[in-house]
């Protein structure tokens, strides 16, 4: 799993400036390394992490696209007042979590997630298949009116 950001540190042993920027430099470059991966290895064994906002019941970015292969950790931000959630699939989940009474998503089934109003969860899923038209993959909130409201977008997997 590749993920750029700070590490987290807990050793008692400061590394010198010098050394830290090189620690900095490497870690750039396997970051670099694995993003090249993602590309150039369709239906390889890519795990990515990737930020998601939720604000004025909107997803930031409204649209995706992966290599066939690739597992992503969704790590969504809902910055709204109001709960929300986030469920990854095709028009026929799409369709079934919409229009069937659900409680919560507590995050036991990958791809589907509730995120109560200013917290942040995560959720975990593999996108196996080449999409091949509109409604093959597609994320979505479906809290009544959420999705009509515009609340989803276009996940494109390629080969
Ligand atoms: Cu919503």
């Amino acid at each position: 799993m590749t993920r750029l950001g700070t590490g987290a540190g807990g050793g008692d042993r400061r590394p010198r400036p010098a050394a830290r920027r090189f620690a900095a430099a490497a870690l750039a470059l396997v970051a670099l390394a694995a993003a090249g991966c993602a590309r150039a290895n369709a239906g390889g064994r890519s795990h990515l992490t990737v930020d998601v906002r939720i604000h004025h019941s909107a997803f930031d970015p409204s649209r995706f696209t992966f290599a066939r292969g690739t597992t992503i950790t969704f790590v969504i931000r809902n910055t709204d007042p109001i709960e929300h959630e986030f469920i990854v699939g095709d028009d026929t989940v799409q369709y079934y979590v919409e229009h069937t009474a659900h409680a919560g998503h507590d995050g036991s089934v990958p791809g589907q997630i509730s995120i109560p109003a200013g917290q942040t969860r995560t959720t975990t899923y593999t996108f196996s298949r080449v999409t091949r038209r509109p409604g093959d993959m597609e994320f979505a909130c479906h809290l009544p009116g959420h999705f009509r409201y515009g609340m989803h977008g276009p996940i494109t997997v390629t080969a």
